[in-house]
């Protein structure tokens, strides 16, 4: 697809869109895999139109979600150290969201006086876009290279390197896939990566329980809102008639898979009608759908992941509470640039 500047700017941001028509398909796909299913799951990626998005920078806000605010700790403290030792020129960020964390990054790539491009890599067309016209601003004619697309299938659509590339992969969403996708998904990423790149991946790390399940059942109701998006996305796109006040907000930690689950558990019998499916699904009251995983880590977990990927492991930065990991790692064999 043909680069498209986007309308009402005169600045020289690229917004390139991989989604289109295939997106719908691949929500009815889902769906329709997902439901039919005798244990019904949905995938977390069908959170994130405008709305899902807006939730998720709110969930971000709240107290007891900590890993944002732990993260960006962690990268306010060694952002200078990061750019430093990868020398990188090129921030390509996957899942980039509203690119809060992006401005450390570039802020210390940009003092380290090697600056030269940003490639954000989302679904969600509204955040990408508001975040790259945001740090387009913030740093005076960066060049910004928007890609509106599936992280999963479309990386080969991010544009070739212009420069060292540091390809960040941050908030834990890494956590959000299923181990054997995790795998995969990280080979691919390795793949974008030359001799003497490098990958910044956030992870959050496995801790007592009970602060887990508080991060993803607020008190607010934040996240309950975020879960139930995915209903509204459901209703919306493909002419669905759930009622998301038949459903509530679950959300566990499995201590044997070490990762936490949102769910959405019917209140009541119900029957729902998915139109371009043309499927009607029935919920017993008390039925659960599996709408989210999120996985924690330990360094063991993450050395390992990244050695099925081709990575070796070459920085490891951690907040004091050892609550949340940012991991630098680069190709297994190559020589970093310094
Ligand atoms: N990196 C940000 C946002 C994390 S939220 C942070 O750390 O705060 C997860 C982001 O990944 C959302 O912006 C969502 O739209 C995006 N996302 C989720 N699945 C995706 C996929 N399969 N392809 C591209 N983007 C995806
Ligand atoms: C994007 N992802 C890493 C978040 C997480 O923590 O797994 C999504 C989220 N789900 C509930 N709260 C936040």
């Amino acid at each position: 697809m043909k680069p498209d500047p986007t309308s009402g700017t005169s600045v020289p941001i690229t917004i390139e869109s991989h989604l289109g028509s295939g997106t719908e398909r691949r929500l009815a796909d889902d769906v329709l895999d997902g439901l039919t299913h005798p244990f019904k799951e949905l995938q977390p990626k069908h959170f994130y139109d405008a709305r899902g998005s807006e939730l998720f920078e709110r969930i971000c806000k709240l107290p007891e979600y900590y890993p944002t605010r732990t993260e960006l700790a962690i990268l306010e403290a060694n952002a200078a150290e990061i750019a430093r030792t990868t020398g990188a020129e090129e921030l390509v960020e996957l899942g980039s969201g509203a690119a809060t964390k992006a401005r450390l990054l570039l802020g210390a790539m940009r003092d380290a006086g090697n600056l030269r491009r940003y490639v954000p890599v989302d679904v969600s067309e509204s955040a990408l876009v508001g975040a790259a016209e945001e740090l387009f601003g913030e740093f005076g004619g960066l060049e910004v290279h928007g890609v509106v697309a599936d992280f999963e299938r479309h990386l080969g659509e991010i544009p070739a390197a212009a420069g060292g590339r540091l390809v960040a992969f941050l908030g834990g969403t890494i956590g959000n896939f299923q181990p054997g996708s995790r795998r995969r998904l990280l080979r691919d990423i390795s793949g974008l990566l030359g001799p003497g790149d490098h990958l910044l991946l956030g992870t959050d790390l496995v801790k007592d329980p009970e602060v887990i399940e508080a991060a993803y059942d607020d008190g607010a109701g934040v996240t309950a809102q975020f879960n139930l998006n995915v209903l509204h996305v459901i209703n919306r796109e493909l002419h669905a008639d759930f009622d998301p006040g038949d459903f509530d907000h679950v959300a566990f930690f499995d201590r044997e898979r070490e990762w936490i689950e949102m769910r959405l558990r019917a209140r009541r019998d119900c029957r729902v009608s998915i139109a371009d499916l043309d499927v009607v699904i029935d919920f017993d009251a008390g039925e659960e759908v599996r709408t989210e995983i999120s996985c924690k880590f330990t360094h063991a977990r993450l050395a390992s992941d990244l050695a099925s990927a081709g990575l070796e492991l070459r920085g490891w930065f951690e907040d004091p509470d050892g609550l949340f990991a940012v991991t630098l790692a680069g190709p297994i064999g190559a020589e970093p640039r310094t």
